[in-house]
This record gives structure tokens, C-alpha cells and sequence, in this order.
């Protein structure tokens, strides 16, 4: 009896053991893919909250700013998809000033770079490429026409990568 007694302790001290190995295991992973996560979250930067740069100051987009979400498209040649998009900034007054800016994709997250600006109040078309050429096409006033004459004038501006840069360029590089 007492060595039974003894046996089926000891079997029960191994099945704790073993049932408390099995619930730091699974606390140790599940811990381990909450926190992975968090991480992720933090590291990945996605094209509406990335940092970009009008006449060099830095800026960070609010919702309501963002005109044309991203579109994406590999941009530098490198395989991976990166991002253009359009955005507004109204500082004071009654302009709406119209840029367009790109997102350089660096393993997944993406990184903001200069905005060129297209226009106040002008009236956007479309984003389209010509191989990695952004095409913006959009609609602006004759020089003599006041703000209250609806753009009329259509504009397409050719947009490249160069070096991390956003440039504009006159011939399409296809
Ligand atoms: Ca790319
Ligand atoms: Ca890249």
C-alpha cells in the first residue's frame, strides 16, 4: 500500500511536472507572437503614415490630407513595390495646395520622400506609369485666370526616382 502510495505520488508529481512544462511552453509562445507582433506593428511603416518632406521640413500626413491613396508600383528598379500618392496642404488662407510625393519600399516598410508640388486648387486627374515613370496628370489655370475659373489647362508631370529622390523629369524614361 505505502509503496503504491508512494509510486502513484511520484507519478503524479511527474504529471504536474509535465503539465506545468507544457503551460510555461505554451505562455513562452504565446508571449513570444503577442510581442513579435507588437514589434512588427511598430516597425512597419505603411505610405499614409510615413514622413515626407515639403521644401524640406518634415511632415506627417493626417487622413483628411490625403487626396489620392497610395498607388504602388516598383519605382527604383528593385523588385519590390513602392508607393505614390497625392496629398493637400492648406496652410492658412483659402489655398488648397495639391503634392504628390512617393513612399520607397525598404523591406516592407516605407520610407517618405520629397513632395513636389503640382498646384493650388488645381483640379487631379490620375496617377499612371510609364514603366517606372509617374505620369500625374491633372488640370490647371491659364497664368491670367483667376481662382474662381475652373482649371482648364491639362498638365501631365513626368516623376522619377533618382538616388531616394523624387524628380521631375521631361522625357519619360520608360
Ligand atoms: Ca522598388
Ligand atoms: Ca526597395
Amino acid at each position: 500500500m505505502k509503496i503504491k502510495f508512494l509510486k502513484n505520488g511520484l507519478e503524479n508529481n511527474k504529471k504536474t511536472i509535465l503539465i506545468g512544462s507544457i503551460m510555461i511552453l505554451f505562455a513562452v509562445l504565446f508571449s513570444f507572437f503577442v510581442l513579435k507582433n507588437i514589434y512588427k506593428k511598430d516597425m512597419i511603416i505603411f505610405p499614409e503614415n510615413a514622413t515626407y518632406y515639403v521644401e524640406n521640413q518634415e511632415i506627417k500626413l493626417q487622413n483628411s490630407q490625403i487626396f489620392l491613396n497610395p498607388v504602388y508600383k516598383d519605382l527604383d528598379q528593385d523588385d519590390d513595390e513602392d508607393a505614390i500618392l497625392m496629398f493637400t496642404q492648406s496652410p492658412g488662407g483659402s489655398g488648397t495646395f495639391f503634392y504628390v510625393a512617393a513612399a520607397i519600399n525598404e523591406t516592407g516598410s516605407f520610407r517618405g520622400t520629397n513632395a513636389i508640388l503640382l498646384g493650388d486648387r488645381i483640379a487631379p486627374q490620375n496617377i499612371n506609369f510609364l514603366g517606372s515613370t509617374v505620369v500625374v496628370n491633372y488640370a490647371e489655370r491659364k497664368p491670367e485666370d483667376p481662382m474662381t475659373t475652373q482649371p482648364s489647362v491639362k498638365v501631365s508631370k513626368y516623376l522619377i526616382i533618382e538616388n531616394g529622390t523624387l524628380k521631375e523629369t521631361d522625357q519619360p524614361a520608360g
